[in-house]
């Protein structure tokens, strides 16, 4: 089969399902939480939204998704996805389509980054939670590929962090640990 993607409306043809995160979507992730919640007070702005191919997620086969994460911060920290686990372990395989964001990967001890730019790929081995953000001034893109009974464990996260966070600063980046004051 072969799947359209429409770069000016963000649409995939045939469609599966579509996500839209709102910032409400992202509660205790971003550090600052007294940013995040003037943030949600203030229009609750979309972050990110994700348009899925009509590949059902179950065992053996490989859906795709594209995702597109808006630019900015919040308290200093770029705009990024919730970030996930896949419960039982699975790789997936990402590749940037247009912006520059990155993709940050941690395994419960070690950090990877992995800069993001138009056709870059980007793997992620199984047992490496993964997050991406956007740490661009347009709007960063990415196409995902994974194994349709990956799973997303979002409590991973909440409990283990990613190692890192991601900080605007001055025209770049700053890496600092995850639960780091
Ligand atoms: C990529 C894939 C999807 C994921 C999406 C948003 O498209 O990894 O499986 O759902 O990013 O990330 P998250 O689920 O962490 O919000
Ligand atoms: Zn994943």
């Amino acid at each position: 089969m072969s799947i359209r993607f429409d770069q000016a409306a963000g649409t995939l043809s045939p469609a599966g399902p579509t996500l839209t995160r709102r910032m409400s979507d992202l509660e205790g992730l971003f550090r600052d939480q007294n940013s995040w919640r003037t943030a949600v007070a203030d229009g609750d702005p979309i972050v990110y939204s994700v348009v899925s191919s009509p590949v059902p997620e179950i065992d053996r086969e490989l859906p795709q998704s594209i995702t597109t994460i808006h630019p900015g911060t919040t308290g200093g920290e770029f705009w990024m996805t919730k970030g996930h686990q896949h419960p039982n372990h699975q790789g997936e395989i990402y590749l940037g389509m247009s912006g520059n964001g990155g993709l940050l990967m941690f395994d419960g001890k070690d950090t990877r980054w992995v800069d993001m730019a138009p056709g870059t790929i980007g793997y992620i081995p199984p047992g490496w939670a993964h997050r991406s953000v956007n740490v661009g001034s347009e709007p960063y893109s990415f196409l995902a590929v994974y194994p349709g009974g990956a799973g997303h464990d979002y409590s991973w996260v909440l409990e283990n962090g990613l190692g890192q966070r991601v900080w605007r600063q001055d025209d770049g980046l700053a890496f600092v640990d995850y639960f780091a004051e």
